[in-house]
């Protein structure tokens, strides 16, 4: 099952870098985010994307997943499937997101690696930590990678009375660094690739901290754990692709990114961009 694992894990990160599309936010987000660029609302479009910019994995739900599922294998693109999800209509601080789909949907899906979301930070986290951890137990005795969705929230982080240590020094950097959220700082971004690490991911896709140094010590508390940077609302080009080469720079293996490719009108500029910026070419 090792090998099966580390050819898997090859198809997504074929060179040692990976450029990953995320689709998931039609769940997380709702349709508002394809307002912006209507096209973005089919599959078809985004495949299309995928294959003509060389990514190397997309994420889906299993639904997507299974209604194109001769699509997906078509295009060659590996599919990640995530297993678990919830809707912004839910409001509450403190996130859940419970596993909806298995480890075995997604082999059967013909998925080449499987993610979940863990809220570290939430009230909830226990929940979802069990979740994870199970699921990477599951994903390493079918051979299939795990990737973890690393993202610390939940009413905590904003509690300035809080007893945690992590969220004293979060406060402080903060306070040094002022564009930046609580939940970008890299006490707390470290702590979130960190715990993916100690559950087993095999790949985790967490914010970037604003710096390439400060980014340096994210990578190396996941390490041997490999990182990807998330991407975030759209952002001007330049400062986009400056995020991008900041994180490769601090030793991240690539990206996994939706928004800021799929919501420009012209998505294949910024990707070609993206690709060049990752590969080289
Ligand atoms: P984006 O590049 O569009 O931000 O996608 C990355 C991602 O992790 C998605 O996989 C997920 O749906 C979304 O961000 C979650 O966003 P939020 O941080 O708002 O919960």
């Amino acid at each position: 099952m090792k090998e099966e694992l580390g050819e898997r894990m090859k198809r997504i990160v074929p060179t040692g870098k990976a450029m990953i599309l995320a689709y998931d936010q039609g769940f997380e987000h709702g349709p508002r985010d394809f307002l912006g660029n209507p096209e973005s609302r089919k599959l078809e479009y985004i495949l299309d994307i995928a294959k003509k910019g060389g990514f190397t994995g997309i994420v889906l739900h299993a639904g997507l997943a299974e209604k194109y599922q001769a699509g997906i294998r078509d295009s060659g693109i590996p599919l990640i499937l995530k297993l678990n999800g919830k809707s912004e209509l839910y409001t509450e601080e403190d996130p859940f997101s419970p596993q909806l789909y298995s480890v075995a949907d997604a082999l059967s899906l013909g998925a080449s690696a499987v993610g979940y979301t863990v809220y570290s930070g939430s009230k909830h986290e226990d929940q979802m930590h069990k979740e994870f951890a199970q699921i990477i137990r599951e994903a390493h005795q079918e051979g299939i990678p795990a990737i973890g969705w690393m993202y610390p929230r939940g009413k905590s982080l904003f509690d300035r009375k809080s007893s945690s240590k992590t969220f004293k020094i979060a406060q402080e950097e903060k306070e040094k660094e002022k564009s930046l959220a609580i939940d970008e700082t890299p006490s707390i971004v470290a702590y979130g690739a960190r715990i993916g690490l100690e559950l087993g991911a095999d790949l985790v896709k967490v914010k970037y901290t604003g710096s390439t140094d400060s980014f340096k010590w994210v990578v190396e508390c996941a390490s041997p754990t490999k990182v990807v940077m998330s991407g975030g609302e759209m952002i001007e080009d330049e400062e986009f692709l400056s995020k991008i080469k900041g994180a490769l720079n601090a030793g991240a293996v690539g990206i996994a990114v939706g928004r800021n490719v799929w919501q420009r009108p012209e998505p294949m500029d910024i990707t070609n961009k993206i690709h060049q910026i990752i590969f080289g070419s």
